[in-house]
């Protein structure tokens, strides 16, 4: 029989600070919902962080309720787990309210059997008769010590055709850039899965899923896919992706002679075009870049679209903070762009270079060197590098005092002012500040 799912994960509503931003992840869900409907899929997969916390605001569940509510009115079932997101150790995640109204089919449910291994149980689909599971994520990859103790030997004997769903990144399949990401080895998933819903990693793997024709013919070699976010969740996948999607996954299944035949076709999901750009300031001191960030955003095609814009490089004059992110956004919105986000993170200056500390060394010691790096690197008349590092350490002394049981704010502030006036050797003009 024919079959048609969709495959979606990381959605992470309500992960964006920006206003904007966050109202173009709502806008990514919708627009997938109705792609969802358009294409008549028998089921829906969600692989967890739905939810980009477990306890969203009202907005966040208020979409999210409306959404799967046009599937179920479609009888079109929502199968998932929770992510290490919006899973709650301690049953508080809002994923909750949506599975009691029957929006969405927990998948991650079993006990624990006399000698403390967890086996989990199976949903048939109506429909498709497809048995489905999987095992939801914990906080820091915690999971992977779930798999160790999963029972495998029902989960792989069980006859027909099968798909489990995870959201664990698996060691072989985790792309360099993410090395420092927890994972586990494949041997760890149980066999005999047609397919292998994964979540979790935010890239979307295998990466040809994203290039050509769009049609990705799925085999024992290539069952486990993450579809990576819904929408870009912050910076830095928004400049590297520009935009997320989800997986439409259709073909012919027999569940008595164990066939399966299913391709993959990801569709992109781009409610407005993201425009990325790079300045590079090296070699120019602060009002040279200002004049190269505003030359390059008149060139720009800005209208409707948003904007990304990290800046990188060395000063040899002024600080970073001269380049004022705001500013700049504001010149791109004013170039018709809907909204602007600003990235300085490498952008440095030669007058001040970041100062770099060395690992495992104590909080002190982290503290001492600082303070002598940045009093080697800090002009004042009068003053030498010694006396300045003194005069850090004696400034951090006075800011150290807590208030004494019984000294009034006012007096407390008296006094502290006092100390910076001594420390400085500076006397106090007027009688109160
Ligand atoms: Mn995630």
């Amino acid at each position: 029989m024919d079959v048609k799912f969709a495959h979606l994960s990381d959605c992470h509503l309500g992960a964006w600070r920006n206003e904007v931003l966050n109202q173009m992840g709502y806008e990514a869900f919708e627009q997938t919902i109705n792609t969802i409907l358009e294409e008549e899929v028998d089921f829906v997969v969600i692989s967890g962080d739905l939810f980009d916390i477990s306890n969203p605001k009202v907005d966040v569940i208020d979409l999210a309720v409306r959404e799967l509510k046009k599937l179920r009115d479609k009888n079109i079932p929502v199968y998932g787990i929770m992510g290490s997101h919006d899973f709650s150790p301690s049953d508080n995640s809002m994923i909750r309210p949506l599975i009691s109204a029957g929006l969405f089919i927990d998948l991650s449910k079993g006990e624990l059997t006399d000698n403390k291994q967890l086996k989990l149980h199976f949903f048939q689909d109506e429909k498709t008769g497809i048995k489905l599971t999987g095992l939801r994520a914990r906080k820091r990859s915690l999971e992977i010590e779930d798999y160790k103790r999963l029972l495998r030997e029902n989960l792989e004997d069980e006859t027909g055709i099968k798909i489990f769903v995870l959201h664990t990144m698996m060691s072989e399949l985790k792309p360099v850039e993410f090395k420092e990401m927890e994972s586990a080895p494949k041997s760890l998933l149980p066999q005999n899965f047609a397919y292998y819903a994964g979540g979790h990693l935010h890239k979307t793997v295998p990466e040809e899923l994203r290039e050509g024709d769009g049609t990705f013919v799925v085999d024992q070699k290539n069952n486990i896919i993450y579809p990576g976010s819904l929408y870009p969740t912050n910076f830095r996948e928004l400049e590297k992706y520009r935009y997320g999607g989800f997986c439409i996954v259709s073909g012919d299944i027999n569940a008595e002679s164990q066939s399966v035949k299913l391709t993959i076709k990801y569709i992109p999901i781009k409610p407005r075009e993201i425009l990325t750009l790079v300045i590079d300031c090296a070699n120019k001191t602060a009002i040279e870049a200002l004049d190269l960030i505003a030359q390059k955003i008149s060139g720009l095609d800005a209208e409707g679209k948003i904007v990304t814009i990290r800046i990188i490089g060395s000063l040899t004059s002024g600080r970073a903070y001269e380049i004022k992110s705001s500013e700049i956004a504001e010149q791109l919105k004013n170039k018709g762009a809907l909204d602007a986000l600003i990235n300085k993170n490498a952008l440095t200056s030669k007058e001040y270079a970041p100062v770099s500390v060395a690992v495992g060394k104590t909080n002190e010691e982290i503290e001492e060197a600082l303070i002598h790096e940045h009093a080697e690197k800090t002009t004042m008349k009068k003053t030498s590098k010694k006396d300045m590092e003194n005069k850090i350490h004696r400034i951090l002394g006075v800011l150290g005092t807590d208030r004494e049981e019984g000294t009034q704010v006012r007096e407390y502030n008296e006094e502290l002012l006092n100390q910076f006036l001594e420390i400085f050797d500076l006397t106090k003009k007027g009688k109160s500040l």
